[in-house]
């Protein structure tokens, strides 16, 4: 999509620190982390909300997740993956991204 600033770093349009790229993925580092490693991973489609994102799409971004948190060793202490969908979950970029944040104790959400 064209005025998507995702779209623009899938399509290298646009400068991002890539982490690992596969066939519906992209993966790259968010640019205000909030943890230690903070990588968001894209679908290369297009797709502005999670219910949208097919099978293929969505093992692939949990494969690439595990993959990720394996690279850059935050898998044994464990991670979060987080889906903000919308306004009140502080959404920003409508283009359908996986945050995986660790490296620390994560607060609780609860
Ligand atoms: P969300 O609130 O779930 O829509 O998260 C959007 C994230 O995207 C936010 O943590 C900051 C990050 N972000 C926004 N613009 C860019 C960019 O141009 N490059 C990178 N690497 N990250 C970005």
């Amino acid at each position: 999509m064209e005025d998507c600033i995702f779209c623009k770093i899938i399509e290298g349009k646009l400068d991002s620190e890539k982490i690992i790229e596969t066939a519906n993925s992209f993966a790259f580092k968010d640019i205000h982390p909030k943890a230690p490693v903070h990588i968001l991973i894209a679908p290369k489609r297009h797709v502005e909300r999670p219910e949208l994102l097919n099978a293929h799409e969505l093992e692939d971004m949990f494969n690439t997740s595990e993959e990720i948190a394996q690279i850059l060793g935050v898998k044994d202490d464990g991670y979060r993956l987080v889906f903000n969908v919308g306004k009140h979950a502080g959404q920003e970029v409508e283009h359908v991204h996986l945050h995986l944040l660790g490296g620390r104790v994560a607060k609780s959400m609860f």
